[in-house]
């Protein structure tokens, strides 16, 4: 559903791409999420035989199973193209992904710098670094899988850089829930102080001295400035990992904005309750007038020994308060996210959840719940050895690690022991229910398509059920369980 409702563009490999494309690469994108049943042509057309590299960048779960096919598919077809894999997942496993013959490379970390290095090297430039010399990379040498340590500083990249050219003619294709805007994501700073133990944050910024850095505030508004002029952007969505460590930045930049005259919309995916318990009702006002609309909030759970186990400093009574005060600006859609299944968690825990949930709804007109997360344990993380310790076994092939999913189709209780077959119920219904009891499918702008236009005729249907079920707790019956994985499986 999330992916149904959020399509961005695809950053990953802007980003990776820049280095490279300094360096003399050619580079093209193709993004498979755009041609979901016809990629092989679209991977195809853009193959000829100065294609050498195939880079494909991959996050933790079901899209491991797209970057599976997409590699053994290019082995097949294309034997003499090596193929890499970097994003979120090989951040952590790296070395493992090496497991699967098709992939030759993977890259660990921030990927701009070692792909182009990559790149000189395969091309077979004299003064080309060798592979041990590329940050992150994991290659394979005399059978053994090798490890190159990845730089501890946090990649900071110049606006103009970012070869949005790569994928002017998609543009209108990305989007997020409002179809017409045109979105552009972007970074206002770098990295996360706070330690939440469930989070791959902290694990990957644990060798970085400062854990937060801001880009400029000037600079964050020139990009915009940029974006806005060039590429048509009427929407910023800021894809820091917390946009609120330092909220005078946050202050600057709708400062600046304002100043300049930009009319973009502004949204958030990274505010903690923490913070927005110290924001003014001032502040609020000034982020609803400089276009705000939305912010993604980690409300987490509604249950206080679930939010210290998780450390989210903050109690259930700060969520509501800060609930309410978020009702004040009704401008400002508040979209909490939710984390359950985490070891040690019973459904008394998950039932605090719930309730919670419903609270929100009736304080404040303009919540989105997001589908509430099954716990997924990530190496590295605070988390991940108690799981382990609570019996959770780590996937250990490429493929296992591809099942790995928190959709209401993986059957999460057969790996986290602690999760049993009632809690998950529990959660199935809620990762269902939160899709309509917030009325979201008529909050938001989803376009016209077949596949909105059913969820909205059946949401009229189904909504008193699902308020009924999350009023009572009742997850018996899941009925609708198939239809909305029929819906969502629709184009
Ligand atoms: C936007 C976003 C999304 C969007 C997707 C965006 C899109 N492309 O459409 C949506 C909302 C759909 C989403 C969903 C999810 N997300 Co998300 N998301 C993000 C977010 C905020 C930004 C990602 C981004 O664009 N970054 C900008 C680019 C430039 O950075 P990057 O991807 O890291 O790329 C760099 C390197 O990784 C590397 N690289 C990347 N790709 C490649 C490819 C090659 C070939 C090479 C060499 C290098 C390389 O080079 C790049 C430049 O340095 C990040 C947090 C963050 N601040 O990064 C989380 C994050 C990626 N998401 C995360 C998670 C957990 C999820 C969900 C599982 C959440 C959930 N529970 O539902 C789902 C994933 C569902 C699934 N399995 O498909 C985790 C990733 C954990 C993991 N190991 O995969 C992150 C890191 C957040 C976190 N700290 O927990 N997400
Ligand atoms: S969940 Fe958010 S606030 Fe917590 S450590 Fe991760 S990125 Fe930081």
């Amino acid at each position: 559903m999330s992916a149904s409702l959020v399509n961005h563009m695809p950053l990953s490999l802007l980003y990776a791409a820049i280095d490279s494309l300094d360096v003399g690469v050619s580079v093209r994108v193709v993004d498979g999420r755009l041609a979901p049943r016809r990629w092989q042509q679209a991977l195809e057309t853009q193959i000829d035989s100065q294609t050498h590299l195939l880079g494909i960048s991959v996050m933790s779960g079901a899209p491991i199973t797209n970057a599976l096919e997409v590699s053994r598919w290019c082995k097949k077809h294309h034997p003499h193209i090596k193929i890499v894999w970097g994003g979120p997942h090989t951040m952590f496993h790296g070395r493992e992904v090496l497991n699967e013959p098709s992939v030759d490379f993977s890259i660990s970390g921030y990927g701009s710098l070692p792909l182009a290095r990559l790149c000189r090297n395969l091309r077979g430039d004299a003064d080309a670094p060798e592979f041990k010399d590329i940050p992150g990379l994991n290659y394979r040498h005399q059978g053994a899988v090798m490890t190159v340590p990845v730089e501890n500083r946090f990649e900071f990249i110049d606006y103009k850089k970012i070869p949005y050219d790569l994928i002017r003619a998609n543009l209108d294709r990305y989007g997020q829930m409002e179809n017409a805007e045109r979105v552009f994501s972007m970074y206002s700073s770098m990295g996360c102080p706070y330690q939440c133990s469930f989070c791959s944050a902290p694990a990957q910024y644990k060798d970085i001295r400062k854990k937060f850095e801001i880009y400029p505030f000037s600079e964050v508004v020139d990009h915009i400035d940029h974006v806005v002029s060039r590429y048509g952007a009427t929407y910023i969505y800021f894809i820091d990992d917390d946009s609120f460590v330092r909220i005078s930045h946050i202050e600057a930049i709708i400062d600046e904005i304002q100043r300049r005259g930009i009319r973009v919309k502004l949204g958030f995916r990274g505010a903690r309750i923490n913070e927005i318990k110290k924001m003014s009702d001032t502040f609020l006002n000034k982020l609803a007038d400089a276009g705000t609309d939305i912010m993604h909030i980690g409300a987490e759970s509604g249950s206080q020994k679930t939010l210290d186990l998780i450390k989210k400093n903050c109690t259930v009574a700060d969520i509501i308060d800060v609930n309410l005060k978020m009702a004040r600006h009704p401008e400002i859609k508040c979209a909490y996210n939710w984390i359950v299944g985490l070891p040690g968690e019973t459904i008394e825990d998950i039932h605090e959840t719930r309730k919670l949930m419903i609270r929100l709804i009736h304080d404040n007109p303009n919540v989105i719940l997001f589908t509430p997360n099954m716990f997924r344990p990530l190496p590295h993380t605070e988390l991940y050895e108690m799981a382990v310790a609570r019996g959770y076994h780590k996937p250990d092939l490429v493929s296992e690690w591809a099942n790995v999913e928190n959709s209401v189709e993986a059957k999460r209780y057969e790996t986290l022991p602690w999760v049993d077959e009632t809690m998950h119920r529990q959660v199935e219904m809620l990762q269902i229910v939160t899709n309509f009891i917030d009325n979201k499918i008529f909050k938001i702008d989803l376009g016209n398509t077949l596949k909105f236009n059913i969820l909205r005729f059946l949401a009229r249907l189904y909504t008193p059920i699902a308020w009924a079920r999350v009023r009572t707790g009742y997850s018996g019956l899941l009925f609708e369980k198939t239809l909305l994985q029929w819906v969502s499986r629709l184009g």
